[in-house]
């Protein structure tokens, strides 16, 4: 294979908590994690439990737990104000008659309130859908329809995007931030917060069951309601311990927002089991903004995304210059391929080489990833996290050797496997069709020392600055539109965001092409679905490829747009 790139950046020896890597392999067992959790002993599970209160119980309730700040707050929590907190939401949400099992979403931007919301529904065995604050009412009803929410927390910007009327299990809006409230099903969250006991006996669990809901994009069909269980925390502990190599006097901060799943695996779960200072950033992103986060909190671990890396790089050393980073010990990525260049260029700029993780929503925890101290490969996942049996196997299951390309596939199960599909059997069972594996969509190959290497999506997902998005969905808004006959669907490749996405409209009778006509059609998907599913290119066709059972042929369009091959086009209409 040619682009193999066998570069290392040597790494000095350090003492990390992973240790040896082959050695920690070797000695490695699901068991022993679970020794640091009660439950073998109690029979009490509950992730918020472990995650928030332990700490209180065990006297560490004093230390910092959070460290919250946007442009109009700047907060600090303990882990018992947390735990407290917490309390008087899961009090709140009893009040109201929610219990286990139920299905509470939360949209709503980062604060405070957010993570104590969450936390709140943990205790109560309440299932949480986090979704995030950019969705417009499509995206927003599909997924509060498909998992029948029965509340929500959300704030009064955003309340207008919740089409209540055509959501008859949704009976409790908690509004945050809004002031008494006077239509039926809504509830002042504020006023209840002030009026409810702090104390309160968390519902006890077992490990299997539901957590969470995290709505993710497929190539076909709605989002996907991907769910986790607090078995989950094995996964989330271990992997911030070895992986995010977090210790006692870490300060930590996740970049990413709740709404996608490492904003809350790696934003919650893993720093807080770990007992760590968390840091949260409301707003959006600016490479000053970011800068002045580290150094104002003294962040020690960062953990970021590919896309975020690209604009800080685009953003020049100068801006470096003005920041003192020297705090940073331990810099992380996950979410799109990581290019060598920016690793490089992390190296020499922040004195730190990136670590690149790989792991997905279903997978709910991480999977492949450089450890602190192990050689990374710029450009490579890394290797299995210890406990976890990753391959590289063809479509009838044959496990492939070195260097070929193929299905990256994980030996099933681990804790933090997703153990469903909300309401859909038939597309979790897709990911397990190879007996004993399961099948990421990714394709990869991994070299003789065992290091994996992202090669595509074997399906349509389009991966934009990290956020997966669905052709399907972005498709089925685009032909709400008045003028659009058919649409089609890509992702085209971009040097910052990895990919954007990209339209091709036929209109229908009666409409000519025209600027104007696109910037209502990226609009009209914009306040529809979301911004980052708003295609920032559309070209219009006569007609589209398509199969002759009606399928469009995105395959062909993509192409097109690169001027590749179109391939075998045996199966197309005329
Ligand atoms: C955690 C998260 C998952 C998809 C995954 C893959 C891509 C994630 C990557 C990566 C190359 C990495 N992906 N990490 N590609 N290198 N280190 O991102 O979950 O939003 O479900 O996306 O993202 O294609 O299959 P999710």
């Amino acid at each position: 294979m040619s682009q193999i790139q066998n570069e290392v950046i040597a790494t000095v020896a350090e003492r990390s908590n992973l240790g040896d890597y082959d050695q920690a392999c070797a000695q490695f067992s699901w068991e022993e994690v679970k020794k640091h959790f009660t439950w073998n002993e109690t029979g009490k599970v509950n992730m918020a439990y472990e995650a928030i209160d332990r700490h209180v119980e065990e006297g560490r309730g004093a230390k910092t737990a959070l460290l919250y700040s946007d442009a109009h707050r700047d907060e600090e929590y303990s882990f018992l104000d947390l735990s407290e907190g917490s309390n008087r939401f899961g009090n709140v949400l009893r009040k109201y008659g929610i219990s286990k099992g139920d299905r509470v979403f939360i949209f709503m931007p980062r604060s405070p309130e957010l993570y104590l919301s969450l936390l709140g529904i943990l205790k109560v065995g309440g299932i949480a859908g986090p979704l995030f604050e950019a969705f417009m009412e499509t995206a927003v009803k599909d997924r509060l329809e498909d998992s029948g929410a029965v509340a929500l927390v959300t704030t009064p910007e955003l309340l207008p995007r919740i089409k209540r009327d055509e959501l008859p299990l949704l009976k409790h809006i908690f509004v945050v931030g809004g002031g008494a409230q006077q239509e039926e099903g809504l509830v002042d969250y504020d006023a209840e917060i002030a009026a409810a006991s702090d104390s309160l006996e968390p519902e006890w669990l077992t490990p299997e069951d539901g957590m969470l809901i995290h709505y993710t994009s497929g190539s076909t069909g709605r989002p996907k309601g991907v769910y986790h269980v607090h078995n989950a925390m094995l996964q989330h502990y271990y992997t911030g311990k070895v992986v995010l190599d977090l210790r006692e006097d870490d300060v930590y901060w996740c970049t990413a927002d709740p709404g996608w799943v490492t904003g809350t695996s790696y934003g919650i779960f893993a720093p807080w089991l770990n007992g760590v200072t968390n840091v949260i950033r409301g707003g959006r992103f600016s490479p000053q903004d970011w800068y002045q986060t580290i150094v104002k909190n003294k962040v020690t671990v960062w953990y970021s995304a590919p896309t975020a890396f690209r604009m800080l790089m685009g953003a020049g050393e100068d801006v470096i210059e003005q920041y003192d980073l020297s705090t940073l010990r331990h810099v992380l990525s996950v979410g799109e391929p990581l290019n060598p260049e920016v690793v490089r260029w992390g190296t020499k700029a922040y004195k730190q080489r990136i670590h690149d993780t790989w792991w997905m929503t279903e997978t709910g925890g991480q999977l492949i990833c450089n450890y602190p101290g192990m050689n990374i490969k710029p450009g490579s996942m890394g290797k299995p996290v210890p406990g976890i049996e990753a391959a590289i196997i063809n479509d009838q299951g044959d496990v492939l050797p070195p260097y070929s390309m193929g299905n990256l596939a994980i030996k099933t199960p681990w804790p933090s496997m997703m153990r469903k599909i909300w309401n859909n059997d038939a597309k979790y069972e897709e990911y397990f069709r190879i007996p004993g594996w399961y099948i990421s969509g990714d394709s990869a190959y991994m070299d003789e020392e065992g290091y994996f290497w992202f090669q595509g999506r074997i399906d349509d997902v389009i991966n934009s600055s990290g956020e997966r998005i669905g052709p399907f969905e972005v498709e089925s808004k685009l032909l709400e539109h008045e003028a659009v006959a058919e649409a089609g669907v890509i992702g085209k490749p971009d040097l910052v965001r990895g990919e954007i996405i990209k339209a091709f409209v036929a209109l229908r009778e009666g409409y000519e092409p025209s600027q104007e006509l696109k910037d209502d059609i990226y609009r009209f998907v914009k306040e529809g679905l979301s911004a980052h599913a708003a295609p920032r290119e559309i070209e219009f066709k006569e007609k589209l490829p398509k199969t002759r059972s009606g399928k469009i042929m995105r395959r062909v369009l993509k192409a097109w747009e690169l001027d590749l091959p179109t391939g075998d086009l045996s199966t197309i209409e005329d």
